[in-house]
């Protein structure tokens, strides 16, 4: 045993910090809406469009039991229906937007967070960035201002700070996530002409529970000296837990496999 403790401690002086990220997948009922207001010599006008969309969501939970904070790793979604913005003056013009292939992701070089996780579940981002991508078209003729028949490209409003705010929760093996991404900034989408571009991206997501980290005994996030010490303690104590290979026995092979777990690491 005291060589076994000795290669314990030797194995857990340095603090391995864990991360247990998860993917969740957007649900049905995932949406985005978007609100355009165009600047043109004849006036200003508003219109909105929504769509579905799908995608993925990665976040990480401080736990996978009670979570009491939540770091955001990145994000992908696709807009699955073209966004169609139109706009009519009358005799005086009109211009139509379409953009086809719109996406929005994550925007950040690092991961966002933590933020809290509040009792009753929810969280709030208070800035993150939001790239918005995907490339269209703008048509029309406005008086005095010719024809229009030019390229939209999304990222030319880039990158939106956002705030994003919702829930997530854990049941079982199940991670959920519910909450509403708002963005909004302005570009040129033609030349000349000005757009103020804002939306929501509503979220519902799920998706797996990372399994539990055996070594990392006291469930603090980190492995280290005193996952060592906890197990120890569990084994001398007689504690069921400790008996890691499930034979009802507690002996050496329980503490060479704590041992090739703790060295293992976890995800
Ligand atoms: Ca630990
Ligand atoms: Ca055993």
């Amino acid at each position: 045993m005291n060589a076994l403790l000795t290669a314990a401690v030797s194995a857990a002086m340095t603090t391995v910090a864990l991360a247990q990220p998860t993917t969740l997948s957007l649900d049905a009922g995932s949406s985005i809406s978007v609100t355009g207001t165009l600047h043109t010599p004849i006036g200003s006008q508003t219109d909105s469009d929504s769509s579905p969309i799908s995608g993925t969501i990665t976040i990480e939970l401080d736990s996978y039991g009670t979570p009491t904070a939540i770091t955001l790793h990145d994000f992908n979604m696709l807009v699955v229906q073209s966004i169609d913005l139109n706009y009519d003056w009358g005799f005086l013009g009109s211009v139509d937007i379409t953009v086809g292939n719109a996406s929005a992701s994550y925007g950040g070089t690092t991961p966002a967070g933590p933020v809290a996780v509040n009792p009753d579940s929810t969280f709030y981002f208070p800035s993150i960035l939001t790239n918005i991508n995907g490339s269209g078209s703008a048509t029309g003729s406005i008086f005095l201002f010719g024809d229009i028949n030019e390229t939209v490209n999304l990222a030319d409003f880039n990158p939106f700070a956002t705030d994003f705010a919702g829930s997530v929760g854990v049941n079982g093996d199940t991670v959920t996530l519910a909450g509403t991404i708002d963005f909004a900034g302005s570009g040129e989408v033609v030349t000349g002409i000005t757009m103020d571009l804002s939306g929501t991206l509503t979220l519902a997501a799920s998706g797996p529970a990372p399994q539990p980290c055996v070594p990392d005994w006291n469930a603090d996030g980190a492995l280290d000296f005193f996952d060592v010490l906890g197990f120890l303690s569990a084994f001398t104590s007689n504690e069921p837990a400790a008996d890691l290979n499930n034979d009802g026995i507690l002996d050496f092979f329980d503490v060479l496999d704590f041992l090739s777990l703790f060295a293992a690491g976890c995800p």
